[in-house]
């Protein structure tokens, strides 16, 4: 649960008082899993503030572990750092075929019309939760348009 990631930050002056300010989550969603081994999930994160965020972790009721992903080809990595960085007034688009989070180890299988719970960790907004509602195991937003289909969606 304690990733330890070595943050260039702005000198650990976290003495300001804007926790929770500027990051909004929007449009998240989870595909119906083919199987009950894992889940994707897509989601976009806005920054409002003015400062630099970073997706540290994040966590959630169906799943024991949640991991972010990039993907490059047909493959999928681990999202370092850079990948995560939410840049002040900018977004974190997570959708098909780039990123996305990925719920290992699932308690149960989600399935079309429940909603999933999760929270985001940010390295300086306070802990954001999202309900995330589970669609057919083929929708696509409409704003994507990546037609490459990778592994696990
Ligand atoms: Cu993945």
């Amino acid at each position: 649960m304690t990733a330890v990631l070595a943050l260039a930050g702005c000198g650990g002056d976290d003495s300001g008082g804007s926790q929770g300010a500027g990051v909004k989550v929007e449009s998240a969603y989870m595909p119906q899993p083919v199987t009950a081994a894992m889940a994707a999930g897509f989601l976009v994160i806005e920054n409002d503030g003015d400062t630099p965020d970073t997706l540290r972790s994040v966590t959630s009721d169906i799943a024991q572990d949640v991991t972010i992903h990039t993907t490059s080809g047909q493959t999928m990595e681990s999202a370092d750092g850079d990948d995560r960085a939410i840049p002040a007034h900018g977004r974190l688009v997570l959708k098909s075929g780039g990123m996305h989070l990925m719920f290992e180890k699932l308690k149960r299988k989600p399935k079309e019309g429940e909603t999933v719970s999760l929270e985001l960790h940010f390295t300086k907004t306070g802990p954001v939760k999202v309900e995330m509602p589970v669609k057919s195991a083929t929708y696509r937003t409409a704003s994507s348009s990546s037609s490459s289909s990778s592994s696990h969606q």
